[in-house]
């Protein structure tokens, strides 16, 4: 897929959307096209966890953060597939027995079911190790970029990020109020939305004030975006979600502490910030209202 894609103008925000999806799912599918000696099942274990259908949101909001959708830009769609794999290597660990447990991921059987326990951690490894190659490899003439853009992805997947927020979640919330519910989500969902957003802001060469908007922004989707992951898990079936659902109940999330119509009202609050947000970045709000449209709504199709 070349600009002239996404440059045509019979192409409406969605279709565009479509086809740097696609774009972003051909980068992927050829960043892991990994010959010998890369053990066979190693090799499929960590492209069957990357390729299964997944929305893409997070490489889709850096490259709308960077570009937009008037081209298709290399090094955006790679600074997106580190993200990506990041986030998937994430999701392997998140279903394994001792986390989640869960059976169906991305509307296919999770990757330790399929390739055991031991592959699937060691997939997830090999993913988080490859997203930091990606980013070292980056062809940007300017050595200070690459360094920042690192230091933001690790920033986002360590104890600051990730890594704290999965240990809080398997803790519980142990305070049970919505503020802590809150940062849970943050650190789960929110700081990987936030770097992907920083992470395009720079490649567009964002000074600092608007990058401080672009931050918000990321930051307030994050949230709704965690939001609606959780109405999802209460209230779509397995089918729909495409990934187990109803593992949810009984924790204190802000969806089961404020209930279905306030979480829905609260995660149409967030989009709302995010979007006067994006506005005072400067970034063209049409593209991201469109991926909005079809992700976020919390009515909610997964
Ligand atoms: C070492 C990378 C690493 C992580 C360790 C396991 C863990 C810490 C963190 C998991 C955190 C987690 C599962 C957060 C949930 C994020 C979330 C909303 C997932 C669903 O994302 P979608 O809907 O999924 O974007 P697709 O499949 O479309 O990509």
């Amino acid at each position: 897929m070349g600009a002239q894609g996404l440059t045509s103008p019979d192409l409406n925000s969605d279709d565009a959307l479509n086809a740097l999806r696609a774009a972003i799912g051909a980068n992927l599918s050829a960043a892991v096209d990994l010959p010998p000696p890369v053990p066979m099942s190693l090799r499929s274990a960590v492209s069957y966890a990357l390729l299964g259908p997944s929305k893409r949101v997070r490489p889709v909001i850096v490259h709308l953060i960077a570009v937009g959708l008037s081209k298709i830009d290399p090094v955006a769609i790679q600074v997106g597939a580190a993200v990506e794999m990041v986030h998937t290597a994430s999701l392997i660990l998140d279903d394994l027995p001792c986390m989640d447990d869960a059976a169906t991921r991305r509307q296919r059987p999770t990757t330790h079911r399929v390739y055991g326990e031991a592959t699937a951690i060691l997939a997830s490894i090999a993913l988080l190790n490859r997203a930091f190659g990606v980013l070292a490899a980056l062809d940007i003439p300017d050595p200070s970029i690459r360094l920042r853009l690192i230091e933001i992805l690790e920033n986002s997947v360590g104890w600051h990020g990730l890594v704290a927020g999965q240990e809080l979640d398997i803790l519980g919330n142990v305070d049970g109020d919505r503020a802590s519910a809150e940062h849970l989500n943050w650190l789960k969902t929110g700081v990987l939305f936030c770097a992907a957003a920083e992470m395009g802001g720079i490649l567009r060469g964002l000074e600092a004030d608007k990058l401080a908007h672009v931050r918000d922004f990321a930051r307030e989707l994050g949230l709704a975006f965690q939001m609606a992951d959780d109405i999802i898990d209460r209230t779509a079936t397995q089918q729909d979600a495409g990934k187990d659902v109803g593992k949810d109940a009984g924790k204190s999330n802000v969806v089961n502490l404020l209930g279905l119509e306030a979480s829905k009202q609260a995660c149409a609050e967030h989009l709302g910030r995010a979007d006067n947000s994006l506005v005072l970045s400067g970034i063209d709000p049409a593209p991201v209202r469109a991926l909005i449209n079809r992700h976020f709504n919390p009515s909610i199709t997964a």
